[in-house]
């Protein structure tokens, strides 16, 4: 392996220069950093980040906590959370944890071994326990009563959004498919849509879907409540809840939106993807990873940060499905 002490040899230059080059500590001047550039080009050199990390305490890595890659909102938010960090000059260390605190804890154990500098979560199940964390943290979908920093869209505002939709198009008797209890960002959706239902000539009924993204779940029992009650319009708590159901009302000859109007929620690519194309409510993974970076790199930076709920817009955006 090339050392620092092999381009020192090869440029004729000190060990500390080349140090204060490559570490940017110090001043070197333009004639010897390119003598420099050129030996480090000439013989290949890579530094050695663990040595780095290992020196500095600290490496120049974010630990990336998600709930699953199988949603894919969570891979758009992920892959979006690695360009953001590239562009501070950090790379990402990813954890799942399909919303498992053991495994979140254990990330966690992993993401201090690895010194990194900072740490995205998204819906934490552990808010406590990374409250007392010292390396910083930005929490996505954290809620507005634990003490982290955290991010989300303005859910309430999207529920909302989803009921006035249905019921401006005459939707009367909906079914609202809520995510699970545990998910903050779920229980606001829910909050939403039912409150502007309140005093309308509506009926509204809840049906709570216990997981996030599970292809073998209990279908047969929410389709046979669509023939006995007629459901006219369904809000899924998200875009993936939403497909599947979708594929299992198609398999059963039930026609959307002819028969029953369906929105979901994250504007995530695969609500394009599905025939009809789904209407939902968008929360920018963009916007959302772009946030979460910028405030997790002031806080690095020992900059102020808010500590509060940093919350995003959300839009309706309609499509084919209503
Ligand atoms: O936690 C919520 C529920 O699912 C999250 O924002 C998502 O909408 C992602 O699909």
């Amino acid at each position: 392996m090339v050392s620092i002490r092999d381009i020192a040899e090869y440029s004729g230059l000190s060990i500390g220069t080349i140090s204060r080059y490559i570490n940017k500590s110090g001043y070197v001047s333009d004639k010897s950093g390119k003598i420099i550039e050129n030996a480090i080009r000439e013989l290949d050199y890579v530094p050695n980040e663990h040595a780095r990390a290992i020196f500095r305490n600290e490496s120049k890595l974010i630990g990336v906590i998600v709930s699953s890659l199988s949603n894919p909102f969570f891979s758009e938010l992920t892959m979006y959370f690695e360009k953001k960090a590239q562009e501070y000059g950090y790379g990402i260390i990813l954890f799942t944890t399909d919303d498992n605190p053991v495994k979140e804890r254990d990330a966690i154990i992993s993401l201090k071994g690895y010194r990194v500098s900072g740490i995205i979560t998204t819906r934490t199940q552990i808010a406590d326990e990374l409250e007392s964390l010292k390396i910083p943290v930005i929490s996505f979908e954290g809620g507005d009563n634990s003490n982290l920093i955290s991010v989300s869209a303005d859910n309430y505002t999207g529920g909302q959004m989803a009921f006035n939709h249905l019921y401006e198009i005459g939707c009367k008797n909906m079914l609202l498919i809520k995510g699970p209890n545990k998910f903050h960002a779920t229980e606001m959706r829910a909050k939403g849509f039912l409150n502007s239902a309140i005093g309308k000539d509506v009926n509204v009924e809840t049906f709570d879907f216990t997981s996030d993204f599970n292809l073998n779940y209990n279908f047969e029992k929410i389709i046979k409540n669509f023939e006995i009650k007629g459901y006219d319009g369904i809000f899924a708590f998200n875009d993936i809840a939403a497909t599947i159901l979708l594929s299992h009302l198609q398999g059963l000859g039930i026609r959307v939106p002819e028969d029953i109007k369906l929105i979901g929620f994250d504007n995530s690519f695969i609500s394009e993807l599905v025939t009809p194309k789904l209407t939902t409510i968008n929360q920018s993974a963009l916007e959302i990873s772009n946030k979460c970076i910028e405030l997790l790199m002031n806080i690095i930076k020992g900059k102020d940060v808010e500590l509060c709920e940093h919350l995003l817009p959300v839009k309706l955006i309609k499509r084919k499905s209503t």
